[in-house]
């Protein structure tokens, strides 16, 4: 089945597959560091005290050892199931806990089992293998779509659509697929607007749509997920219909190669034209990147680069303390406001995926200072002057997926050092008796009554892949949509393992 979109789109230049583009980049980048760090340790004394590199709060790194990383990814393994266990005693066919007040919580009137499905892959992946089985369960017992009642698109598609394809690819089991395929199907009227922008909700039972004031991340974060359901399940018009929203959403960038932060999905008019990298914008890059990777798209691979020139030439901020990414108007490029904060905080990971690994370890160092301002990261901060803008902290991932992809790339122990910073703090700040609670104000640690299922689905995935053996899931070998659910770039492996499993 060919991937490729049957549209056209704008952009002439043709630039070479992303894939080989970050390899050769990174295999020059990697011996010219091999040979730093070879002079480095000849000149310096012996010894594992030896600091290789430092964090922007001067954090000495120092190696670490073999088992002190397996200690810390068993760490997170015994979290998870803390965590996890919090919500089987007290949510159990719910869609989250509350962890405070120690009730259950759902989205609409009807649990989608969000928690499960969002974590599922994350337990496969640790092994923890009687818990996967418990929720397989559940979810074929209990889960069930043919509900009257409104959903997110985005939320839908990134935290269930995502899970039941990643963990039917790491598992074999055909129960999942035929989920996610009636999931598919009662999802796609989202798309049947007159420029095939997705409205904001769709009514699982009766197809209705509403809500048209929307955005990037949402209209273009349906790509990884309905592609794989193409790949899998043989329908490609799940993808041309993913793929057709992106597009329309890319015409409508300004003349210097900006999006804005609200869209009319009937219109097309923009209705907030505030360019950005933030909530709202984010993952309609990271999927534009990502899909011409596990779709080897050369539509996407030009509107990605087309994008990131614009990205770094206007919204890039080069300050005194360090990079950083804040917004401008989409249309002149005029810089509006000096944010940045834990959303943001996944652009270090793309920027490292498409082979800029330098400017993504300055800006990760810019979001490692925003960490350790009040010991958690606030939800947004105002760069120039420092001072914190938005202090929840729900126990976001993004700034741990952006550390997992620098490492990996890497093997800068900087990162194990980083990643370490953020299990303390999680474990002195929120960790509860029946999970871990997000923070209402990161300044006092005050704490909030909610653990979201990405809490499951990401957070503890990243930190656990940064310290388990890269053997665990090859970066090289899967692309992790925006939830973290990795899905394996070469289909036949996926298919080999859906003939082995049962
Ligand atoms: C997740 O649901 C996804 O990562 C999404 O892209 C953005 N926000 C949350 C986590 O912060």
């Amino acid at each position: 089945m060919d991937f490729r979109c049957r549209l056209i789109v704008r952009g002439k230049d043709k630039v070479q597959a992303v894939g080989e583009r970050s390899k050769r980049q990174y295999r020059c980048w990697a011996a010219m560091r091999g040979v730093c760090i070879l002079l480095l340790t000849a000149g310096l004394a012996q010894g594992r005290a030896q600091a290789v590199s430092t964090v922007s709060t001067s954090t000495a790194a120092v190696p670490m050892t073999q088992s002190e990383k397996t200690e810390l990814a068993n760490h997170v393994r015994r979290e998870y199931l803390h965590a996890w266990n919090g919500y089987r005693k007290y949510a159990w066919g719910h869609d989250a806990l509350k962890p405070l007040s120690r009730q259950p919580m759902d989205w609409y009137s009807h649990s989608l089992l969000m928690t499960p499905v969002d974590g599922l892959d994350t337990m496969i992946l640790m092994g923890l293998r009687p818990q996967a089985d418990q929720a397989r369960k559940l979810i074929d017992t209990q889960l069930n779509f043919n509900q009257d009642m409104y959903v997110k698109d985005f939320e839908i598609t990134i935290r269930l659509m995502g899970g039941l394809l990643s963990s039917y690819e790491l598992t074999g089991d055909k129960r999942l697929l035929t989920l996610a395929d009636d999931l598919g199907t009662r999802m796609l009227p989202m798309f049947n607007s007159p420029t095939g922008m997705p409205y904001e909700f769709v009514n699982l039972r009766t197809g209705a749509v509403r809500g048209v004031n929307s955005n990037p991340a949402e209209v273009g974060s349906m790509l990884i997920e309905y592609g794989v359901l193409a790949r899998l399940t043989g329908k490609p018009m799940y993808y041309d219909k993913a793929k057709r929203a992106v597009v329309a959403l890319y015409q409508r960038e300004s003349a210097i190669g900006l999006v804005g932060s609200g869209i009319n999905v009937e219109t097309g008019q923009w209705t907030d034209k505030t360019a950005g990298i933030e909530g709202g914008i984010d993952s309609y890059y990271e999927y534009l990147l990502k899909a011409a990777i596990l779709f080897h798209d050369p539509d996407c691979e030009r509107m990605w680069q087309h994008s990131l020139v614009a990205i770094n030439k206007y919204l890039a901020d080069e300050r005194p303390n360090g990079l950083w990414y804040g917004q401008a108007d989409m249309n002149t490029g005029a810089r509006t406001t000096t944010y940045y904060g834990a959303l943001d905080a996944f652009f270090p990971a793309v920027l490292a995926l498409t082979g800029e690994v330098d400017r993504a370890a300055k800006l990760q160092d810019s979001g490692y200072a925003m960490w350790n301002l009040a010991g958690v990261e606030p939800d947004q901060l105002n760069y120039v002057t420092m001072t914190i803008t938005n202090p929840e902290y729900p126990l976001r991932p993004e700034i741990i997926e952006s550390t997992y992809y620098l490492y990996t790339y890497t093997h800068d122990p900087k990162y194990l050092a980083m990643g370490k910073t953020y299990l303390d703090a999680l474990m002195k700040y929120c960790h509860t008796d029946d999970g871990f609670a997000a923070l209402a104000d990161v300044r006092s640690k005050k704490k909030d009554d909610a653990m979201e299922s990405y809490f499951f689905a990401e957070t503890l995935k990243y930190l656990y892949l940064l310290f388990a053996p890269q053997s665990t899931l090859g970066l090289n070998s899967v692309v992790f949509n925006t939830e973290a659910h990795p899905m394996q770039r070469n289909f036949a492996v996926a298919a080999e393992v859906s003939r082995k499993v049962k």
